[in-house]
């Protein structure tokens, strides 16, 4: 005969392997999906429950850039590198807050190092929590208003915009520089969060079919 206390504990288990699964399903990266355009309007929307952790995708052609809108969850910690690893050799990033006026960017981290990097506690970085777009290309396709730059277009460290304009076109640059990425996060999470009846139904669903898994050992 199974206890009471060991029923419990079937319980709880599966439930926690539900949940588990979800946060599997949903949490950690973003994968590109297709072609992620490059304007506010028709950037690509992540979505999925918190915290985003990185976002992968491929820069296809010498003329592609990918705008992601991403939410910050604490200005404090937020940043972003691109990691070694990928084909894309020499990329650039750069952080529009939600309304696509410069936050801040950089195309390489160091004269050496072809890698950028949006580092955490920068004076020019985010302060305040919310939705932002962040957005990759190869250098030196470079982000515009009215065909202006909004970056200082320094070629390393930490660039800060010059114009206090929204993000409405690019630079018409052509870019040797393609191939694949991956941008590693923190602070950061995914601008859309499935409604919570959605995950809560999964996990009731889950908890239910624990029970009815506990039931049918009980019963034997
Ligand atoms: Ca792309
Ligand atoms: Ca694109
Ligand atoms: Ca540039």
């Amino acid at each position: 005969m199974v206890s009471t206390s060991a029923r419990r504990g079937s319980v709880s288990v599966a439930l926690l392997i539900s949940i588990a699964g979800l946060k599997g399903a949903y949490g950690g990266p973003w994968l590109e999906v297709g072609d992620a355009d490059e304007l506010l309007p028709t950037a690509q929307v992540t979505l999925g429950v918190d915290p985003l952790t990185s976002i992968s995708g491929t820069i296809f052609t010498s003329l592609d850039k990918d705008l992601y809108r991403i939410k910050i969850t604490d200005p404090a910690t937020f940043s972003a590198v691109v990691i070694a690893g990928g084909t894309l050799t020499n990329s650039q990033l750069f952080l529009f807050d939600s309304a696509g006026l410069g936050v801040y960017a950089n195309d390489d981290v160091t004269a050496v190092d072809p890698l950028s990097l949006l580092p955490a506690g920068h004076p020019s970085g985010p302060s305040v929590a919310g939705i932002y777009y962040l957005a990759i290309s190869g250098s030196d396709n470079d982000p515009a208003n009215g065909g202006v730059e909004i970056f200082t277009d320094i070629p390393t460290g930490v660039q800060i915009p010059t114009i206090a304009l929204p993000l409405d076109g690019w630079t018409p640059t052509f870019s040797v520089y393609g191939g694949t990425y991956t941008i590693a996060l923190t602070g950061a999470g995914f601008a859309t969060v499935p409604e919570p009846s959605t995950v809560l139904s999964a996990v009731a669903g889950a908890g239910l079919l624990g029970c009815l898994r506990v039931r049918r050992r009980f019963r034997r």
